[in-house]
């Protein structure tokens, strides 16, 4: 396989390629000097014939061409989300990855925690009765101040959108992978907070959105997604409730499933003991011995791999996933920017 990119999440993707037995032929940087092995472009990588698959870790902007150049190559593909900067361009890759038989996944990684297939099976069995309220926020803060930079806060980089895009992409497909259900309407706000960063102001990518739902079933919800709450630094929390149960996850107290009833609650604990048959494969580690999110990246990549090899993977985050999270934040822009609900 082949690697293109190498900030933090190149290195992320070619960790776990390597525990998954693949054989890194090249790694594109940006730069010649910054590639490693006999390919120095990307475009060499990909058409070298060399490789199966190619992982890609660039900036947002650069997803489609190169996701669309390995599809026309016959080259299966792991594609950082948002898959694209725009809707209409995701749906076309989802397309051509399709008409072409190809492998082609999107790192939608939380779907890895055991405790998320857990409640995503107690759903699906359910326990939780009707949905009819989801909702939950995903905060971080390592874009605080004006002096944090980076290239998601450019739109020619990063896209349109930079909150919503890089983290309420994962939130909306958490909620609806757990949930089965689809976001069909949403109205949304979007903030900048901090309008001067160095080198771009003004800063034009939100800092903050508030979205509120309703889904194809008619169960209602709301997310919030930040990128400048002080102290938060990857709080991805998802609440259900149904008319029987609720259930709550919390991506920083990954261990645990909360399990709510009128009559009582529990905090299950992943366990052999009590998880159910779906979640035990992703249950890599002895009670105890927590699993973080190399863990579930291991077991995207290790499962996009056994694609490769032709083995079904349940619940494997595929290009369709990737394009349905980029018209989401599609109708998200266009909500706020008019005011309005916009279906999605
Ligand atoms: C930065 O916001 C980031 O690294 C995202 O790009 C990841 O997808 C998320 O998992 C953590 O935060």
């Amino acid at each position: 396989m082949g690697i293109i990119g190498t900030g933090f999440m190149g290195r992320v993707h070619a960790r776990s390629a390597r525990l998954a037995g693949a054989v890194i032929v090249g790694v594109a940087g940006s730069r010649p000097d910054r590639s490693q092995g006999p390919y120095s472009s990307a475009d060499e990588l990909i058409e070298s014939g060399a490789i199966d698959l190619v992982h890609i870790c660039t900036p947002n902007h650069l997803h489609a061409p190169l996701a669309l150049k390995a599809i026309a190559a016959g080259v299966a593909v792991i594609c950082e989300k948002p898959l694209a900067t725009d809707g209409e361009t995701a749906a076309l890759m989802a397309a051509r990855a399709d008409e072409a038989g190809l492998v082609a996944t999107v790192p939608f990684v939380y779907r890895f925690h055991a405790m998320v297939r857990e409640a995503r099976q107690r759903v699906a069995r359910g326990d939780v009765g009707r949905v009819t309220l989801i909702h939950g926020s995903y905060l971080q803060d390592w874009l605080l101040r004006p002096e944090d930079d980076n290239w998601r806060v450019d739109p020619e980089l990063g896209g349109p959108s930079r909150t919503f895009a890089d983290i309420g992409s994962h939130w909306c497909d958490l909620a609806e992978f757990v949930t089965g259900e689809r976001i069909r309407a949403v109205s949304a706000q979007t903030g900048v907070v901090q309008r001067e960063r160095a080198g771009h102001a003004p800063v034009l990518t939100e800092d903050v959105v508030t979205v509120q739902f309703r889904t194809a079933h008619g169960a209602l919800g709301s997310v919030t997604t930040s990128q400048v709450s002080p102290g938060r630094k990857n709080r991805l929390f998802l609440e259900v409730a149904g008319t029987e149960q609720s259930l709550a996850f919390d991506q920083e107290q990954p261990e645990k499933l909360w399990v709510g009833g009128r009559e009582g609650s529990t905090a299950l604990v992943r366990d052999p003991g009590t998880l159910t048959a779906e979640a035990m494969p992703y249950s890599p580690l002895p009670p105890g011995h927590a699993q973080g999110y190399h863990e579930c990246f291991e077991a995207f990549v290790a499962d996009s791999y056994a694609a490769l090899r032709g083995e079904h993977r349940d619940g494997l985050p595929t290009f369709d996933d990737g394009a349905r999270a980029a018209r989401v934040c599609d109708a998200v822009l266009a909500s706020a920017a008019s005011g309005r609900w916009v279906e999605c």
